[in-house]
């Protein structure tokens, strides 16, 4: 059995949670609570010496980093693919994917958030509006993106969701959380819905994780 170190909240363990659904592999949620600082806790460090979430435990070993999990899931259990078949096609969902997960996502994380408020003495309203900046231009670019390529269809790339749309829906439900409107962005927001009417993706949402209620 897999087991998932995870936090309901975690828009990294998220896209594992979806990758892992798409490919209807079950797992085991092992809480991890991020606010309380269960990530730096001595035991979990000797799992993850990061003290990040996602991480992903099974019979071959121990994996940390969503991407890498990820991927190591689809070439293991390749059925249904989250890559597509030819190079040029891989390469644009890894640019989508990566858009959000390289250059939107290690800017919001929780750790950087403490350091403006606590370190560097920013004030509430200074950490937010860092929030919203670099989720606004990071969101404009892909809105962009996507509306002016042809491959994108029901999903980031073609009719069936890929690894670019495991990464778009945990940041859009991130820039929710944080009142940010994604109404600017209707391409992205169209696909997040064809998402979310997804079994997959519904069951992996941050309010129907175990965790939720604590
Ligand atoms: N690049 C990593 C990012 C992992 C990450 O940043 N996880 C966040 C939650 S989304 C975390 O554990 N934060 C804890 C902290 O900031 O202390 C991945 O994709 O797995």
């Amino acid at each position: 059995m897999i087991k998932l170190y995870n936090y309901f909240r975690s828009s990294a363990a998220y896209r594992v949670r979806i990758a892992l659904n798409l490919k209807s592999l079950p797992y085991e949620y092992l809480p991890v609570h991020l606010v309380k600082g269960e990530q730096r806790d001595e035991r979990y460090r000797t799992i993850n010496p990061q003290a990040l979430v996602p991480t992903l435990v099974d019979e071959r070993g121990t994996i940390s980093q969503s991407m890498a999990i990820i991927e190591y899931l689809d070439e293991t259990v390749p059925d249904p693919p989250l890559l597509p078949a030819t190079p040029e096609a891989r390469a644009r969902v890894r640019s989508i994917a990566q858009a959000i997960a390289c250059d939107i996502h290690p800017l919001n994380n929780l750790r950087v958030l403490k350091y403006l408020t606590g370190t560097l003495g920013a004030s509430e309203g200074a950490k937010n509006a860092w929030y919203r900046h670099w989720i606004e231009i990071g969101l404009a670019a892909l809105e962009e993106q996507l509306a002016a390529d042809h491959r994108t269809g029901a999903f980031c790339h073609g009719a069936t969701p890929t690894l670019a749309d495991i990464c778009l829906v945990p940041q859009l439900a991130n820039a929710r959380r944080y009142a940010l409107s994604i109404d600017a962005y209707p391409t992205l927001e169209r696909i997040e819905s064809n998402c979310l009417a997804l079994d997959a993706f519904a069951r992996a949402a941050p309010d129907r994780q175990p965790d939720a209620a604590q």
